[in-house]
């Protein structure tokens, strides 16, 4: 049996939060067993709105360091910078003419960002056929991503069976792997909303680098309700469900049965912010180590994107080939 491919894409848009990390890292850091895992750093999607180009240069390093610190291996994985391979860009636009103007339309993401920013650049608004090419170029089976993912997986893969019908047989039709809990993290202060980089309110948002001080104390001060009982609800009870879900997904248990362990608020804060500072604590120490050495992050990026591009030249040959056109 040949093993299965894994893909995921994480932006350099500044450091991540404890939603990026329980909804997406943690589990590209257990798929790195068992399947043949990449990890992109996506820096061609983090210019759909625009960048300083020295914070974009330091983030992307950053985060590599961070996603190393925080389990990946690159022994054990693929790790490398989307625009050291070009072929996704070149894959980029022949998905672009695969996708329809009405599917794009369609795209949440798209909706929340465009009607936030001043200037909507063309990029924010085809994104999502740039990744579906991250995600086709690499014959992937499996996508780890968070729950806000969903809609754009929905459409990497009805971009591949399109192009597989008018094309003939050319990409793998990718599946996504969701977690069953803490798939969408939320935010402290504001638990009907996502927690998220651009949150109005930055004591709901927890930092993966952040002091760890700072985040007990955003713990302790998170919103909850006034009835006062220990119950997993995430309708009728969003802030107690959340500490809930995260302290779950820290410490891999199931947040219905934490609930029954409870009685008080007050003890499932303590707890949830001792545990992911547990959590936290080791992977900002060997950061620091890492972030001593840049030169050996940019040659183990290098060394990544080598590895990539074997395989992503080869799909991108069979899509161009496919496609119609012309060998040069
Ligand atoms: P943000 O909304 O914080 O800017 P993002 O989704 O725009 O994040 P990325 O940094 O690329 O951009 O996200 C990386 C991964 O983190 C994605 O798989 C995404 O689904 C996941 N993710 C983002 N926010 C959350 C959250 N609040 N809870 C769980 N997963 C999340
Ligand atoms: N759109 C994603 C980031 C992303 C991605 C990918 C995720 C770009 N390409 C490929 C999974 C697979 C986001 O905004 N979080």
């Amino acid at each position: 049996m040949t093993t299965s491919r894994v893909f995921s894409g994480i932006q350099p848009t500044g450091d991540p939060h404890i939603g990026n990390f329980l909804g997406a890292i943690q589990n590209y850091v257990r798929m790195q067993d068992g399947h043949d895992a990449v990890y992109c750093i996506v820096d061609l999607h983090a210019i759909t709105v625009p960048k300083d180009p020295e914070e974009l240069r330091a983030n992307t390093l950053r985060l590599a360091q961070l996603l190393m610190a925080s389990g990946l291996d690159p022994e054990r994985c693929t790790l490398f910078v989307q625009s050291h391979v070009p072929e996704h860009a070149q894959l980029g636009w022949l998905m672009e003419g695969t996708v329809s103007f009405g599917e794009l339309s369609r795209m949440t993401q798209f909706k929340e960002k465009g009607d936030r920013s001043e200037f909507v650049s063309a990029g924010l608004f085809t994104y999502p056929a740039l990744q579906a090419a991250d995600i086709l170029l690499y014959d992937t089976n499996f996508v780890p991503v968070g729950d806000d993912q969903r809609q754009h997986l929905e459409l990497s893969r009805d971009a591949a069976q399109r192009f597989n019908s008018r094309y003939g047989e050319t990409f793998v039709v990718p599946e996504h792997v969701i977690p069953p809990v803490a798939a969408r993290v939320m935010d402290l202060q504001r638990p009907d909303d996502k927690m998220s980089k651009s949150a109005a309110a930055e004591n709901g948002l927890v930092m993966m680098l952040e002091d760890l001080k700072s985040i007990e104390k955003k713990f302790k001060r998170a919103v909850t309700d006034s009835d006062g009982e220990v119950r997993w609800d995430p309708e009728n009870k969003a802030g107690v469900s959340n500490l809930l879900s995260i302290l779950g997904a820290v410490t891999d248990q199931d947040p219905k049965n934490l609930a029954e362990q409870y009685t008080q608020y007050g003890a499932l804060k303590v707890d949830t912010a001792e545990a992911v500072i547990a959590k936290l604590g080791p992977i900002q120490q060997r950061f620091a180590e890492l972030q001593a050495d840049p030169a050996e992050t940019s040659r183990l990026l290098r060394l990544g994107a080598e590895k990539a591009r074997e395989v992503a030249t080869v799909v991108y040959e069979r899509a161009r080939t496919n496609i119609g056109f012309l060998q040069p």
